[in-house]
């Protein structure tokens, strides 16, 4: 893997790391046998790091199960129990994506006002390019004042055309205008950026159902991904309102940002258990750069100081 990838991974990650780290980083240490208060301390810094109460409870209540049952018995067996545990937590969240061939590719970015929805929407623009692909923004956050603005603004750094009406247009009739543009430019994907709604706002995620029903009228299985931004610095506080999101927008994955900026990373693994949705990209950084793919295990060892 790159190294830089693996940097920024760690810079990324390095508040939830050193916190988990210096919680249980003795215990993981050890020799000897392990002791209840070594799970304790576990369990703790599970839930310090967000990964929720019931979750952090469950993993520490089968790590001490198996160390009754004999399966750990010394303390330097945590960790790579820890890790299987964790591992397997987020592989049950793994699912393909199907485009089926169709174009162009659109994918819808949605989530709460602030979330980093148009800074992602770069971000993937970037990527994208970057894997050949060619691209065209929508500018469907017709609401706010100046989001086309700043997405232009974002657009120019990553060379990428948008598409966009005057503030207050219909959000469905930009991305019907992106999807012919990208049809008779030829370009394969198109990515939407969205206004910041909550979840409670009817008349938003209407908009958001119709936006999603011109995609699906005009290009064969569109949206073909969803992808809720979430804010990685609002910890489990995102996790209901996600819930409540995923189920009326039918949300495919989810980019976890601002994950530079908390101690929080464990909201990872809140994630794939009360979602049930995979974490596809994270944000490390205010930067263009600043996306990556998720990773799970990448994830895991970096969690628990085990870099390769
Ligand atoms: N540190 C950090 N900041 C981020 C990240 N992603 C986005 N931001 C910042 O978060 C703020 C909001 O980002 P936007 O992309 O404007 O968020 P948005 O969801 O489009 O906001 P609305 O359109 O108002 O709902 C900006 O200051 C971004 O620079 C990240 O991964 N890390
Ligand atoms: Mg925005």
């Amino acid at each position: 893997m790159a190294g830089t990838f693996l940097k920024k991974l760690k810079r990324g990650l390095f508040m939830t790391h050193t916190e988990f780290i210096e919680k249980v980083g003795e215990t993981f240490e050890r020799t000897g046998p392990v002791e209840a208060v070594h799970i304790d301390r576990l369990e703790e810094a599970l839930i310090a790091a967000d990964a929720g109460v019931a979750l952090s409870v469950r993993l520490s209540d089968e790590i001490r199960n198996d160390v009754r049952t004999h399966r750990i018995t010394t303390a330097e067996e945590l960790r790579p129990a820890v890790r299987q545990r964790l591992l397997k937590l987020l592989d049950d969240t793994e699912g393909g994506l199907t485009t089926g061939g169709a174009r162009p590719r659109i994918t819808l970015v949605v989530g709460v006002n602030g979330t980093g929805k148009t800074t992602t929407v770069a971000k993937l623009a970037k990527r994208r390019k970057e894997a050949g692909s060619s691209v065209v923004l929508a500018a469907a956050d017709t609401f706010r004042a100046a989001a086309v603005e700043q997405l232009q603004v974002w657009a120019d750094r990553v060379d990428v055309p948008v598409v966009h009406q005057q503030e207050g247009a219909d959000p469905a009739a930009v991305v019907y205008d992106a999807i012919a543009a990208a049809r008779s430019r030829d370009i394969d994907e198109v990515l939407v950026d969205t206004a910041g709604r909550l979840h409670t706002r009817a008349n938003l995620m209407k908009e958001l159902e119709k936006v999603k029903g011109v995609a699906a009228r005009e290009v064969d299985g569109a949206p073909h991904e969803v992808l809720l931004v979430l804010d990685a610095t609002t910890g489990s506080n995102g996790i209901e309102q996600a819930q409540q999101f995923g189920a009326t927008a039918g949300v495919d994955g989810v980019v976890l940002t601002k994950l530079d900026g908390t101690a929080k990373g464990g909201v990872v693994l809140a994630i794939a258990e009360s979602l049930k949705l995979p974490v596809r990209w994270i944000g490390v950084g205010e930067g263009v750069d600043d996306l990556l793919p998720f990773d799970a295990e990448d994830f895991v060892d970096s969690l628990l100081a085990l870099e390769g």
